[in-house]
């Protein structure tokens, strides 16, 4: 299968996207504040990796005619624009479900007019804003009366056919062959330029830059520290073994059509053993051997919703993290709203603990003490609490609009104790969760404080052990005063409010969004590191700043620094440690 990029009209509609994530956006949204849910619609709206010529066609009686040609186009439009809300199978995510039951009733001049303006729940404008012609509207409008065509599957075969081991467990070396502080190293997720760049803290220097899958996602570390794995948005996962002379891929493996997680085995004994990966499409998970990417086991995640107990074909899979309670990956399924627990220790006889939590799970990160994992039910706007040790749902928290934690922020709350925060795409608060159920019981999964940030279109919140400083980006916020610039709080005076930090400005790197986005500390919790994203052909950064004096100690600028968005310290990332 050619990878999307390689067809020059997608690679042209995904550097369109891509800017327009970077630049159009900025300023559609500038003008469109009261249109709520832009900048989630921002957020969402990266094209689906899957290749729209291999998903098959079914035509629909009833359905308005739509020629052979004109279907391959509005398959094409639809996985690009429209399948990261609504779904592949448009069964309804993020945006609503449509499906010809639903479809054929409004007909064709209804959905013209709202693929044409847009609606004020958040469907953006695609026909005034001069995204799609006329002729595309009434296309789109025409197409979504018939049923979706299903891409296909992806199998055992499948993945053995793209499992490439480039240099096999044995040849690799004994130990370290390297004099880096390989602990302290940064892996940057170079987005539209489908690599990763391996920067050293200590001289600030890039190592070396990896070519991974498209749009790679995100990066994590074997429970050892040496190994990375990072997962491309194409679903391609690349093994990186950073004890070599110049850290590079030893193996190589392309799991489904689209992913966004990877994690591997963590529990005492299993360290290093497996790896997983989730897929958006299929809708499943992987287990794979930790040395050498081997797929295992596949497991699929379609089934009923946590609510209504309807079929979804489409759950996909977000989040997952490696318990340090038992010998477990804990697996967040977005659109049926239900977390598993997978115990990887017999993989024959597989065993799954199936916990109903709420619609639709996205990102999470563990409490302080490594036994619960708080993860965002984004569009009930709940944070879920699973105790990893009993194996079940402790808590479901209402919060803010949207939460987006990433894997969020844990520090002692000088008058709540231990907590946990998480920052909203869709409002400024900013929720303290208590999170010391022996020592604190009655704040426990409470929110002890909503603090007020700058604004919403937050994605990322940070501290560190060793430090007193909360940071906040407010990367979406359609406000480039506040997409360009971080809030940071002194966890010891919350009450205090938050200072404003013009990292943008900082940056120097002249004309750009420059969204300032996901602060993560270096290992030793005395510097903090900041992507400036820009456009893909503007020049972008990483601003460093002194955490103790929250003032600027380094900026790295290099050409190849393309529109760099997350970074993962190689020891904190191990020890998970944020
Ligand atoms: Fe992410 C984490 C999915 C858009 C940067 N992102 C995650 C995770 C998921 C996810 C499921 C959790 C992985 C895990 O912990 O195992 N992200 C999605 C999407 O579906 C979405 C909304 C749209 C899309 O089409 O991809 C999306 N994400 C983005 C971006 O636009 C961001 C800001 C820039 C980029 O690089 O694409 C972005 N996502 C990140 C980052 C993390 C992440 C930096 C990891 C945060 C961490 O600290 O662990």
């Amino acid at each position: 299968m050619k990878p999307i990029l390689r067809n020059l009209s997608c690679a042209v509609a995904i550097s369109t996207l891509s800017l327009a994530m970077g630049t159009v956006l900025a300023e559609k949204a500038d003008s469109s504040q009261s249109h709520e849910g832009t900048t989630e619609k921002a957020y969402e709206g990266a094209p689906s990796t899957i290749e729209a010529s291999s998903a098959k066609v079914t035509l629909t009686p009833g359905a308005p005619p739509v020629t052979e040609e004109e279907f391959e186009k509005a398959k094409r439009i639809f996985f690009e624009r429209c399948a990261g809300c609504h779904g592949v199978l448009r069964k309804g995510a993020t945006g609503k479900a449509l499906t010809p039951d639903i479809t054929l009733k409004r007909g064709t001049e209804y959905l013209k007019v709202f693929i044409n303006f847009g609606s004020p729940a958040g469907m953006p404008n695609w026909g005034t804003s001069g995204d799609l012609t006329p002729e595309e509207v009434d296309l789109m409008a025409r197409y979504i009366q018939h049923e979706p065509p299903m891409p296909p599957e992806y199998g055992m075969k499948e993945m053995k056919a793209t499992w490439e081991v480039i240099v096999p467990p044995e040849q690799r070396p004994t130990e370290k062959m390297n004099s880096y502080d390989i602990q302290d190293f940064f892996s940057v997720t170079l987005r539209d330029a489908g690599k990763a760049a391996l920067i050293d803290s200590d001289t600030k220097e890039i190592v070396t830059i990896i070519d991974t899958g498209y749009a790679v996602h995100i990066s994590r570390l074997s429970a050892s520290g040496r190994y990375l794995f990072t997962i491309g948005r194409d679903a391609k996962i690349n093994l990186i073994d950073l004890w070599m002379e110049t850290p590079d891929t030893v193996a190589k493996i392309k799991v489904g059509m689209e992913a966004r997680s990877v994690e591997t085995s963590k529990y005492k004994g299993w360290e290093d053993k497996y790896a997983i990966a989730g897929t958006y499409w299929p809708p499943q998970y992987v287990v794979m051997d930790g040395d050498t990417l081997e797929p295992l086991k596949i497991v699929s995640t379609r089934g009923l919703t946590v609510d209504t107990q309807e079929y979804h074909p489409e759950p996909r899979v977000a989040a997952i993290v490696a318990s340090h309670e038992r010998p477990e990956f804990i697996i967040n399924v977005k659109e049926t709203g239900k977390v598993l627990l997978a115990d990887y220790s017999d993989l024959d006889n597989f065993k799954t603990t199936m916990i109903g939590a709420a619609r639709f799970l996205h990102d999470g990160g563990w409490d302080s003490t490594k036994r619960y994992f708080m993860t965002a039910a984004n569009k009930s706007n709940k944070i879920a609490v699973i105790d990893s040790k009993d194996g079940t749902l402790e808590a479901l928290i209402e919060v803010g609009a949207i939460p987006h934690p990433g894997r969020g922020a844990n520090f002692v709350d000088p008058e709540y104790g231990p907590v946990w925060a998480t920052s909203h795409l869709g409002d400024a608060s900013i929720a303290v969760i208590g999170t010391d159920p022996v020592n604190y019981p009655d704040n426990a999964w409470k929110v002890v404080r909503s603090l007020q940030g700058q604004g919403g279109g937050s994605l990322f919140i940070k501290t560190h052990p060793n430090s007193t400083n909360l940071y906040v980006d407010t990367a979406l916020n359609p406000m480039t005063n506040m997409s360009q610039s971080v809030a940071v709080f002194d966890i010891n005076n919350l009450d205090a409010g938050y200072k404003v930090l013009p990292i943008g400005e900082w940056a120097g790197v002249g004309e750009g969004p420059k969204r300032v986005v996901q602060p993560e500390y270096n290992r030793f919790g005395d510097e903090v590191w900041f992507s400036v994203w820009n456009g893909k052909d503007q020049t972008s950064a990483i601003v460093i700043l002194d955490d103790q004096t929250r003032k600027l100690k380094h900026v790295i600028k290099d050409e190849r620094l393309v529109t760099p968005t997350g970074k993962f310290n190689v020891y904190n990332t191990v020890h998970d440690r944020y």
